[in-house]
């Protein structure tokens, strides 16, 4: 049985609802060969990643997904990389409003996913599903997310060809279905995003179980 964790944000901002809990809500937690933990963070640079590292450690899953709102992208965009900087344009949940400040002193520059994030987009866009990679992750608290879980997967000992724990973050559009999103603004449905998500996920599965950790798209 693989042990994959997901997880998903609080609203931020203006914003009475987030895309990614409402996708992450519409996932089941157990499919035939998987289990899924599903978490939700608060949108604080801070505790956000705290409670990460604490669900890493509670949970030792083999996957981890982290999902957050890109309000006015179209697609499904899985990051391909997470830089070392908190930049904001608006302070996060708890009040910080970090200023050019690095994610970990100590850290790179930046990490990319190292679960086949091209190879996977490109599988999905052969599903007719909407998805495409994204460059950037921007520097809020998504960004620090996904940077801090790259930081604790290189730290994570791994002997083995394929690392043991495979990580990426997903931004999602704004739902169709979400509360206090006009309706001109661009959207997919909650049902459509959910199933993206999970065909990447049994994609990332398949094959990290086939030892196919590269970034060929065939
Ligand atoms: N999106 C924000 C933080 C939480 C979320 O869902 C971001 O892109 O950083």
């Amino acid at each position: 049985m693989h042990k994959v964790l997901l997880t998903a944000f609080e609203p931020f901002g203006t914003d009475v609802e987030n895309s990614s809990a409402l996708v992450l809500e519409q996932i089941k937690s157990r499919r035939e060969d998987c289990v899924i933990a599903k978490r939700i963070l608060p949108v604080e640079f801070r505790a956000g990643a705290e409670a990460l590292r604490r669900f890493l450690a509670e949970e030792r899953p083999e996957l981890v997904i982290c999902l957050g709102q890109a309000g006015g992208r179209l697609f499904v965009t899985p990051e391909r990389v997470a830089v070392n900087c908190m930049d904001a344009r608006i302070p996060d949940n708890a009040g910080f409003w970090p200023d050019e400040e690095p994610v970990e002193p100590q850290g790179p520059a930046a990490y990319f996913s190292n679960a086949p994030v091209k190879a996977v987009v490109a599988a999905a866009v052969r599903e007719g599903l909407p998805a495409a990679v994204s460059d950037s992750a921007g520097t809020y608290v998504c960004n620090c997310i996904f940077y801090t879980l790259m930081h604790e997967i290189g730290r994570t000992p791994s002997n083995e060809a394929v690392p043991a724990l495979w990580g990426d973050f997903i931004h999602l559009p704004w739902a169709s279905e979400q509360k206090g999103i006009s309706k001109d603004k661009p959207a997919l449905p909650v049902r459509k995003m959910a199933r993206t998500v999970e065909f990447i996920v049994e994609e990332m599965l398949r094959r990290k179980n086939q030892g196919k950790w590269d970034q060929k798209t065939v």
